[in-house]
Parts: C-alpha cells; structure tokens; sequence
C-alpha cells in the first residue's frame, strides 16, 4: 500500500461505536473493522447487544460488547472501565446512539422532549467525558458525532430532536476548541436521509400500496432522487477516524446525496420508474 493511503489505515486503535446493533452504528463498525480497528460497542439491553455480537460474528468481527445506556454516567463510566481492562484504551469514540420522536410539538410532553434530549445530546457528553482523560493522556483521540439535516434544518414533528442535533453541532465545535491542543479531533457525519429502522416509518407504503408522501418529498429534495445507504457513509466515517484527517476539527461533514445543496423539484415531476428502489430488508 502506498505511504498516503496508509493515513487511511484505522490498525491497532480500538474504536467504540455507540448503539452499535444495527443500522448506521453497525455500518461504521464493520467499515472500521475492515480497516484494522478493534471494536467495542454497547446497545440499550442484552437482546440488542446479542443482535450486534451475531452480526459480527457473521462477518468474522471479534467484538466486544455490553449493555449501556448512554444516558447512565454510571454505565458509561463501567463501560469505560470494562473496555480498557478487556480491550484497551478507546482510541475512537462514534457518538452514533440515537432516538427520534416524531410529535407536533404543542403535543409533545416535556417527558418525551427530555428523552430524546438526554439521548442525542447528553448521551454524547456523557460518552466523551467518559474517553477524553485517556486521549488527553495518550496524546491523540478522535471523537465523531451523529448530526443531521436537522443540525441545520427544521421540519414539522421533530423539534426535540432538531434541538439536539442542533446542540451536538456546538458541542462538536467546543470539543475542538477546548482539546484541540492535545491532538484531539472532534468532527461530525451529517447524513442526509438514510434508509435504517429509524426512517422506515417515512417509507411505509400506504394502504392503496402508493409511495408514503414522506418518501416521495424526500426524493424530490434529493438530486440523485434515492435514499442513502448505510454503505455510502461507511467512507467517510473511516476517514474521520483515521491520521488523513488530523487536521480537519469541528467541522460537520454532510453527507446528504446533495440535499443541502438543492431548492428541490415538485414531488409530482418524480418518474418513479426511475427510481433505484431501497430493497427494505437491507435497511437493517
Ligand atoms: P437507529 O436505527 O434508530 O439505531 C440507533 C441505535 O441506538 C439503536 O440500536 C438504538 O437502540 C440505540 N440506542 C437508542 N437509545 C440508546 C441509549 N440510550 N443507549 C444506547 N443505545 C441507544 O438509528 P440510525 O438510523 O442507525 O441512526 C444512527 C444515528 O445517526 C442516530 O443518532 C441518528 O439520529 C443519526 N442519523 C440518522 C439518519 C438516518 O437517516 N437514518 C440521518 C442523520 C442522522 P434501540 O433499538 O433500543 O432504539
Ligand atoms: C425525520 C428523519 C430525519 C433523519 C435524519 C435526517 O423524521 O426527519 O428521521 O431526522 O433521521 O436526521 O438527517
């Protein structure tokens, strides 16, 4: 391999990839993998960690997990323990673990506005308050964070959840500010619409078997007229982990199929026939 691809190269480091059973969090982990990094990860209960370790052992990934809720500075903290002991101090933390509720906010309870705030954004403090003493230590650590479109856009029913992802971008921004110094970087992903369990109820097909309104609109936003897969984030992610980026620092990295950068079309100018279906049994 060439001396500059080597920067690519994720070998020897240990990367922790928060809710890490399925979906995008599984995506990174197995992009890691492949690229030489040793994986922990942690999911809500035991049946999920279970689902992660099958995953892993299907594609030949020895990992490490255990039940965390990134919400428990206590769990975290053992999780933390448990890791160094049994595999080594976390060199890579993706702060991916994340909800969503979608809920006009007038109806919203403030339970339900707490829960999703304590997930996607106290959760990421927690966790990198829990691996930012070793890093400091150690002289080097990458910390990623799951924004969103909705760290730069609102959209009707998810305010709890824009509010978080908006947070986590300052939060990405102060990370670096405050541990750039001891070689430290702190990026986020920004995916645009992906197709996991976590969007699936914007692509249920409704009961005259016609396209979910959401999916049709979301198409019509996007230039490539398609859902991302959990495989076109998998390159960026590496990236970010890796020596190639040692000197990019809170920055948020849309990854979007070119949402962000499009007025859009109207829905109803969309040839479905050309779209290059999302086989729904991928979107795991
Ligand atoms: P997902 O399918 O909902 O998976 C999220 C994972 O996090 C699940 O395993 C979930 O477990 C776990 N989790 C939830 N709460 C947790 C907690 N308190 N402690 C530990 N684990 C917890 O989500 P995804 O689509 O893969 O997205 C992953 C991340 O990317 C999220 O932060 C999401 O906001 C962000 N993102 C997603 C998209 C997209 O289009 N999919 C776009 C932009 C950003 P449960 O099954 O119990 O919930
Ligand atoms: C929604 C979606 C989005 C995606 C993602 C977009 O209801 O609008 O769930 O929020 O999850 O965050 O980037």
């Amino acid at each position: 391999m060439a001396d500059f691809l080597k920067n690519f190269s994720l070998e020897g480091k240990v990367a922790w990839i928060t809710g890490a059973s399925y979906g995008l969090g599984l995506a990174y982990a197995v992009a890691y993998a492949e690229s030489g990094a040793k994986i922990v990860f942690n999911d809500i209960n035991q049946d999920l960690v279970d689902r992660g370790m099958a995953e892993y052992e299907k594609r030949g990934i020895k990992a490490f997990g255990m039940v965390c809720d990134v919400t428990k500075e206590d769990q975290v903290n053992a999780f933390v323990e448990a890791v160094e002991k049994n595999v080594g101090t976390i060199d890579i933390l993706v702060n991916n673990a994340g909800i969503i509720k979608r809920i006009p906010m007038v109806e919203m309870t403030v339970d339900e506005w707490n829960q999703v705030i304590n997930v996607d954004l106290t959760g990421p403090f927690i966790c990198s308050k829990a691996v930012l003493p070793a890093m400091i230590k150690k002289g080097s650590g990458k910390i990623i964070n799951a924004c969103s479109m909705m760290s730069e856009f609102g959209r009707e029913t998810v305010s709890a959840y824009a509010a978080a992802k908006g947070g986590l971008k300052m939060l990405t921004r102060n990370i670096c500010s405050e541990y750039g110094q001891y070689n430290i970087q702190c990026n986020a992903i920004g995916p645009g619409y992906i197709a996991t369990p976590q969007t699936a109820p914007l692509r249920e097909k409704q009961a005259d078997g016609s396209m979910h309104p959401f999916d049709r609109f979301i198409r019509s936003k996007t230039p490539a007229q398609r859902w991302g897969k959990t495989e076109d984030l998998m390159g960026l992610a590496v990236f970010l982990a890796s020596p190639a980026s040692d000197f990019i620092n809170g920055q948020v990295v849309y990854i979007d199929g070119g949402i962000s950068a499009y007025i859009g079309q109207d829905p109803n100018n969309l040839d479905p026939s050309k779209f290059t279906d999302i086989d729904e049994s991928q979107a795991q």
